[in-house]
C-alpha cells in the first residue's frame, strides 16, 4: 500500500479522499490555488503545495506542475477526484510515464469511452443493450435518413463528440429530418469540432440509473448495485439515491452484469460508473460510461457499507477486489442532496459570497456531510459552487426521505444564496415520495418546488423584533454593569408599559411595528394586527408561542441583518435602530447609524445646543432617507462623519452631551 499520495483536487472530494487515506495510515499531499490557501483540504493534508493563481487552467489543471510536486514530495500515487484531470488521458499517461500511480483506470480505458460511437461499438460487442438506432461511421445524409426511417420517430440525433446533454436534438417525423440533421451537424462541428451523429429511438420518460462497477488488475469485476440520478436540472444531478426505487432483483442483476461486461470489455481497472437509460417498460439501455469516482458515490457506500476510496487505493496498489460479487450486500436506502451556492429563485444563478454563518445537521450513522468548506470561507467564481453533499441513510426510502427533509431544515447557511430550501421542498414533495421519478421531474413540478414562502411575514417580523429585544437584554445583562436592570433575573421587565417602536426592512419593504414587554413576554402590533408572544432564546434558537401557535426558528445576526431559519427557509430582515426617545440612552449618548448607508446631511455643528427631537444628521440607506434625531436636549459633541461619507450599521455618527438635569 502507498505511504504517501497526492490529491489533485480541491473541495469536498479532496477532504473526503484525505479522510480515508489517513484512516489507512497514508500521508497526504494537497495542492491548492492562491484562492484556496486557507481551504479545508489544505489544513487536513500532511503537506501542501501551491499550484498557482486561482483560475483552474493556472492551478488544478496544471498536469506538469502536479507531476513535479509528486516528485518533490515523494508521493507515489495521485488521486484525481472528479472533474479537473480525472478523465484526462494525457495526465493519466504522464503519471504512468513518470512512475506515478494514477488512482483510476488505464489511459486507454479513458480514451475508449471518450467517443459515444466508439463506446457503443464496444458495448455492442460486449452484449450490453443499446438504444435502437444507428452509430456507424457512414455519415452520408442518405444513409442516415434510411437509418432514421428504420429507427422510427420520434428519434434523437446525438453528436458523437457530445456529452452531458449537449448536441442532442429530438426529431419528431421524417419530414423534418433533413433540416434537423443539417443543423445538428453544423452545431456539433462548431461545438465539438466533429459533425458526426448517432441516431437513437427517443425515450420520452427515461430514468437515469447507473451501476457502480469495480475492476482490479487481476481481471476481477463486481458491481455494487445501482444509483437513481433521474432528478436532474439541465443535466446537473440534484438528488441521487440508492438503490433505484422499484428496480427488481433480476433487473439489478442484468444491469449489473452488463455493466461489468462493459468494463471488462475495455480492460477496466478501478472505480467506474456505467449509466443506463431505464425505460418505463423496464428495459434499459447503455448511455455512457464514466471513468472516475462519481460525486454521488456516497449513497452506494451507505447501502453497501463499503468505502469506495479505500477500494480505489487498494486496487491501485495492485490488490484484488475486497469483495466477490456474492459477498456484496445492500441494506436500506440512501439519498444525497447537493448543496450549492446558487439562487433557485433566479434561475439557479451561481452565487458567490462569504459563508458568514454555517450550521450543519448533527452527523451520525444516518446523516453524513461531505464538505470542503468551513464557516467564514469564500465561495468564489473560480470553481464549482458546491458547498457540500448531504447524505442520509435509513432502513427504507420513506424513512431516508424524512431524515433528508429534517437534515435540510437543520442545514443553516447565511451570507449567500443557497439551494437548501429548494432541496428541502423537492425531498418533501409528494411526487418524489411516490417515486414519480423521471428526468423531467423538476420541470414537471415547478409549483411544488418553488412555493411561496411558508413563514407568515407578520410572524417573521414579530419574531425578529422579539429576538432583537432579547438580544438587547442579553447584551445589557452581560455588559458587566452591576446596576443594569437588564442583569436582574427577577421578573423585572424593561419599562413594561412603554411601547417601543421598531423599524424593520424585509423584502424591500419598511415595516414599523410596536413592541411592548408584558408579564408573559411581548405584545407586538403590526398594522391592525396584534400578536401576543411568549419568547425564549437558547443559543441561536428562538422559541416562540404567537397567538397560541408555537414554533422555533434559528437566528443569525450579521451587521444588523437578521436571518431567521425555518423549515429550510430564510426570513431576512434589516433593523433600523429604534427611533430615539428620551430615557433610551445614557447620558452623553452617541448616535449610531441604523444600518449601512451614506451621510447625506449634517445639520448641526460641534458645541451647538439642540432640543430633543431635533434632526442632527440625515442618512441615506435602502434608497430612503433616515433622520438621526436628538434623544434629549443637549450640546453637540464630536461629529464623526462628513456629508457623502459611507458608514456601516452601528457606526458612531455624532456625540451628544445631554444636559445634566435631563440625564439625572
Ligand atoms: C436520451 C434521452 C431519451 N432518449 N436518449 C441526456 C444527457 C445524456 N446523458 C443522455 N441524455 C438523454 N438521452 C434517448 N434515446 C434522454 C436523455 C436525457 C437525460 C438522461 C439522463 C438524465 C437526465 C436527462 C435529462 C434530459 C435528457
Amino acid at each position: 500500500m502507498f505511504s504517501k499520495i497526492l490529491i489533485a483536487n480541491r473541495g469536498e472530494i479532496a477532504c473526503r479522499v484525505i479522510q480515508t487515506a489517513h484512516r489507512l495510515g497514508i500521508k497526504c499531499v494537497a495542492v491548492y490555488s492562491e484562492a484556496d490557501a486557507n481551504a479545508r483540504h489544505v489544513a487536513m493534508a500532511d503537506e501542501a503545495f501551491l499550484l498557482g493563481p486561482a483560475p483552474s487552467s493556472e492551478s488544478y489543471l496544471r498536469a506538469d506542475r502536479i507531476i513535479e510536486i509528486c516528485k518533490q514530495s515523494g508521493a507515489q500515487a495521485v488521486h484525481p477526484g472528479y472533474g479537473f484531470l480525472s478523465e484526462n488521458t494525457g495526465f493519466a499517461k504522464a503519471c504512468e510515464e513518470n512512475g506515478i500511480v494514477f488512482i483510476g483506470p488505464p489511459a486507454s480505458a479513458i480514451a475508449s469511452m471518450g467517443s459515444k460511437s466508439a463506446a457503443k461499438e464496444i458495448m455492442s460487442h460486449a452484449n450490453v443493450p443499446l438504444v435502437p438506432g444507428y452509430h456507424g461511421a457512414d455519415q452520408s445524409p442518405a444513409l442516415l435518413k434510411k437509418e432514421a426511417e428504420n429507427c422510427g420517430f420520434p428519434l434523437l440525433l446525438k453528436a458523437v463528440a457530445g456529452g452531458g446533454g449537449k448536441g442532442m436534438r429530438v426529431v419528431e417525423n421524417l419530414t423534418e429530418f433533413d433540416e434537423a440533421l443539417e443543423s445538428a451537424c453544423r452545431e456539433a462541428k462548431n461545438a465539438f469540432g466533429n459533425p458526426d451523429m448517432l441516431i437513437e429511438k427517443y425515450l420520452t420518460q427515461p430514468r437515469h440509473v447507473e451501476i457502480q462497477v469495480f475492476c482490479d488488475s487481476l481481471g476481477n469485476g463486481v458491481y455494487l448495485a445501482e444509483r437513481d440520478c433521474s432528478v436532474q436540472r439541465r443535466h446537473q444531478k440534484v438528488i441521487e439515491e440508492a438503490p433505484a426505487p422499484g428496480l427488481s432483483e433480476e433487473t439489478r442483476r442484468a444491469m449489473g452484469e452488463a455493466a461489468v461486461r462493459a468494463a471488462q470489455a475495455i480492460d477496466y481497472v478501478g472505480a467506474g460508473t456505467v449509466e443506463f437509460l431505464y425505460d418505463v417498460d423496464g428495459s434499459f439501455y447503455f448511455m455512457e460510461m464514466n471513468t472516475r469516482l462519481q460525486v454521488e458515490h456516497p449513497v452506494t457506500e451507505m447501502i453497501t457499507g463499503q468505502d469506495l476510496v479505500e477500494w480505489q487505493l487498494k486496487i491501485a496498489a495492485g490488490q484484488e477486489l475486497p469483495l466477490a460479487q456474492d459477498q456484496v450486500r445492500i441494506t436500506g436506502h440512501s439519498l444525497e442532496a447537493r448543496i450549492y451556492a446558487e439562487d433557485p429563485d433566479n434561475d439557479f444563478l451561481p452565487a458567490t459570497g462569504t459563508l458568514r454563518y454555517l450550521r450543519t445537521p448533527q452527523e451520525n450513522t444516518h446523516v453524513r456531510v461531505d464538505t470542503g468548506v468551513t464557516e467564514g470561507d469564500e465561495v468564489s467564481v473560480y470553481y464549482d459552487p458546491m458547498i457540500a453533499k448531504l447524505i442520509v441513510w435509513d432502513d427504507s426510502r420513506e424513512a431516508a426521505i424524512s431524515r433528508m427533509v429534517k437534515a435540510l431544515e437543520e442545514y443553516r447557511i447565511a451570507g449567500l444564496k443557497t439551494n437548501v430550501r429548494f432541496l428541502r421542498n423537492l425531498a418533501n414533495a409528494q411526487p418524489f415520495k411516490q417515486q414519480q421519478l423521471d428526468t423531467g421531474f423538476i420541470d414537471k413540478h415547478q409549483a411544488l418546488l418553488f412555493p411561496q414562502p411558508h413563514l407568515d411575514v407578520h410572524y417573521g417580523l414579530a419574531m425578529a423584533a422579539c429576538y432583537f429585544m432579547e438580544q438587547q437584554k442579553r447584551q445589557h445583562s452581560s455588559s458587566g454593569d452591576p446596576h443594569s436592570p437588564f442583569g436582574r433575573h427577577n421578573s423585572w421587565r424593561l419599562n413594561s408599559t412603554r411601547v417601543r417602536p421598531f423599524k424593520l426592512e424585509h423584502d424591500g419593504e419598511i415595516c414599523e411595528l410596536n413592541i411592548t414587554e408584558t408579564t408573559t413576554g411581548y405584545d407586538v402590533a403590526i398594522d391592525d394586527a396584534r400578536y401576543d408572544i411568549r419568547a425564549s432564546v437558547c443559543d441561536d434558537a428562538l422559541s416562540v408561542v404567537i397567538n397560541g401557535h408555537s414554533l422555533t426558528v434559528h437566528c443569525h445576526i450579521d451587521e444588523g441583518r437578521l436571518t431567521l431559519f425555518h423549515e429550510g427557509e430564510q426570513f431576512i430582515c434589516n433593523r433600523f435602530s429604534e427611533s430615539f426617545d428620551a430615557g433610551d440612552h445614557d447620558a452623553d449618548a452617541s448616535l449610531c447609524a441604523p444600518m449601512n448607508g451614506a451621510v447625506v446631511a449634517v445639520l448641526v455643528e460641534k458645541g451647538q445646543q439642540v432640543s430633543a427631537g431635533d434632526t442632527l444628521v440625515v442618512m441615506e440607506a435602502m434608497k430612503m432617507e433616515h433622520s438621526i434625531k436628538a434623544p434629549a436636549d443637549g450640546t453637540v459633541g464630536e461629529i464623526f462623519f462628513k456629508e457623502g461619507e459611507l458608514v456601516s450599521e452601528g457606526a458612531e455618527l455624532i456625540a451628544l452631551e445631554q444636559n445634566d438635569e435631563e440625564a439625572a
